[in-house]
């Protein structure tokens, strides 16, 4: 029995365009408790997370906002992943911007180093999200999380990142918008980089196989990370930053049921979902089949055949 603990992590502190807050609820609306609950998993909700008391934080470069909203938000949302993992629970972050990240990666590699394990970090997005506070153009904290998990300079401000994530267990899938400060670091990593014209080209199953065989060969914890652009626009439009040409329904839920059957994601974070933008609940439903996919769920039980 998975012990699956929702976390709501009302966060809008790292973009500009406000709803994301109300993620949580959306969720919560859209049936997430109900669709994973079955007598494989029990359900906990342990609410939403509130701001704590702030710190005064700094950074040279001045576009960077609500630099400390966000590192308050990451503080208490990484003591309670790693608290929801201690509880031998599977965390479930309802965001919330994908700042957010900071945060429950955070925890999670916290709680990877207490168990001597390595953690490995899925991140399905159209975006690299690989910049640093200092690289950022449009001050955005969202578009820097990865860097952060990575061990990237630039974060000064920020908790030093528990364990940073080498670039060899980091994968990305989906991506599409990069910009130029973030490729120049990222050519200089050996990141598993699945833009959507490899998803063209090989298809989605192989390269994730690749991904989880690795991470299974090494007993990895495995925290996956869930943007709302990751999917294209026409089935997902309530997010603030949609890029054409995404994943379609079906290759979203093909990486969720194969996640699935490899028993190894630990942690996952559902990022970005802006209620506000949402064309009567489409985005927050789908986003909950997915979460059903991942948990097992199925239309339909598949016969063994022996040939
Ligand atoms: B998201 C961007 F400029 N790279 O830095 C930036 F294109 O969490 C977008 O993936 C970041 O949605 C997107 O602002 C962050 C931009
Ligand atoms: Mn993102
Ligand atoms: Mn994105
Ligand atoms: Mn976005």
């Amino acid at each position: 029995m998975t012990r699956t603990i929702l976390i709501g992590a009302p966060i809008d502190s790292g973009q500009k365009r406000p709803g994301c807050l109300m993620g949580p609820a959306a969720y919560r609306v859209a049936g997430i408790a109900k669709e994973i609950a079955s007598e494989l998993h029990s359900v906990e909700d342990w609410g939403d997370l509130a701001l704590p008391a702030l710190r005064p934080a700094v950074c040279d470069n001045p576009v960077v906002h609500q630099l400390a909203e966000t590192i308050g938000w990451s503080e208490v949302l990484s003591a309670r992943v790693d608290e929801a993992l201690t509880a031998g629970g599977f965390p479930i972050i309802m965001g919330g911007d994908h700042s957010l990240a900071l945060g429950s990666a955070a925890g999670a590699a916290r709680y990877a180093q207490k168990q001597n394990r390595p953690l490995y970090l899925l991140w399905l997005d159209a975006h690299s999200d690989f910049h640093t506070p200092l690289t950022t153009t449009s001050g955005n904290l969202h578009g820097t999380p990865l860097a952060y998990i990575n061990g990237r300079d630039g974060f000064d401000a920020f908790p030093p990142f528990p364990a940073p994530v080498p670039a060899q267990r980091i994968c990305m899938f989906g991506i599409r918008s990069v910009d130029p400060a973030e490729q120049a670091a990222m050519q200089e990593r050996d990141i598993f980089i699945n833009d959507m014209r490899v998803i063209d080209e090989r298809g989605i199953v192989a390269p994730l196989r690749e991904f989880l065989t690795r991470c299974r060969d090494e007993d990895g914890m495995l925290h996956v990370s869930l943007d709302v652009d990751f999917l294209d626009p026409s089935i997902a439009p309530a997010v603030g930053t949609t890029v054409p040409g995404g994943t379609t329904f079906r290759e979203a839920h093909l990486v969720m049921e194969l996640l699935h059957e490899s028993g190894l994601v630990t942690s996952l974070d559902l990022v970005e979902l802006n209620p506000f933008l949402d064309d009567r609940g489409m985005t927050a439903r789908l986003m909950v089949d997915l979460v059903g996919s991942l948990m097992g769920k199925k239309v339909f039980d598949r016969p063994t055949r022996s040939k």
